[in-house]
């Protein structure tokens, strides 16, 4: 068996989420780390294994996976010792499973406010309010709750946390403790929950702070 090998960007959201699961369930991966992440995924022996062209992909000896939540889903149910992080029981699978697509929406607006820092543009207000709507929401889950999703850490929780982390690439929209302290308590617990996930999402704000400057720099050269 070969390691299972992760077309990985250290900068990209998603990838981070797949660096993180694996990281906290023990499995190892392999980084093929893709420097140009617009064009590098685009040659045809990629496109046949994924047609997407996007970052993270994984190759786990011939089985290959695109889409990090679905990763995500994947790794734990075949490698991780226990399954809380995607439980088993479909009750409570569902609840994951309803919280990681929430997810998926609530990146797309997070990404909306952060993107065009790339292109030295201003943020529509329309995709302000969604992205504010898109907290709103979160907190509205969290009411009453340690974790998104049943009464212990999931990838729903992980999910969304590093969604949230991406919002690093633009601090205007950071979530403000005052507005929302059932996400901020929620992201502490997270953060006292596994020096594993801790270490993985201080590496990525870290990366994501680097790329922030670098890509505000090119933008103001324009
Ligand atoms: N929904 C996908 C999004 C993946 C994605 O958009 N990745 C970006 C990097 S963060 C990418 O590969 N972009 C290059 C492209 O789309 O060609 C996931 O969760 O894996």
């Amino acid at each position: 068996m070969s390691p299972i090998i992760l077309y990985n960007h250290d900068a990209s959201p998603p990838c981070c989420l797949v660096r993180l699961v694996a990281g906290v369930i023990g499995v190892d991966i392999k980084k093929v780390d893709v420097r140009d992440i617009e064009n590098g995924m685009k040659n045809p022996e990629i496109l046949k294994k994924n047609p997407q062209h996007t970052v993270p992909t994984i190759d786990d000896n011939g089985l290959v996976i695109a889409e990090s939540r679905a990763i995500a889903m994947y790794l734990v149910s075949k490698y991780a010792k226990t399954g809380s992080l995607y439980p088993a029981d479909l009750q409570k699978r569902v609840l994951v499973d309803q919280r990681l697509f929430f997810d998926q929406d609530l990146y797309n607006r997070i990404l909306a406010v952060c993107a065009p820092l790339f292109y030295g543009k201003p943020v529509p207000q329309s995709d302000a309010d969604k992205m504010k709507d898109g907290l709103d929401t979160l907190s509205r889950m969290l009411d009453g709750k340690q974790w998104l999703a049943g009464d212990n850490v999931t990838l729903a929780d992980y999910a969304v946390a590093v969604s949230l982390a991406t919002l690093e690439y633009n601090p205007e929209f950071a979530i403000d403790a005052a507005k929302h302290p059932n996400i901020t308590q929620w992201i502490s617990r997270l953060e006292e929950s596994s020096p594993m996930y801790r270490e993985h999402i201080e590496q990525f704000f870290e990366t994501v702070r680097k790329t922030a400057e670098e890509e505000k720099k090119k933008a103001q050269q324009k």
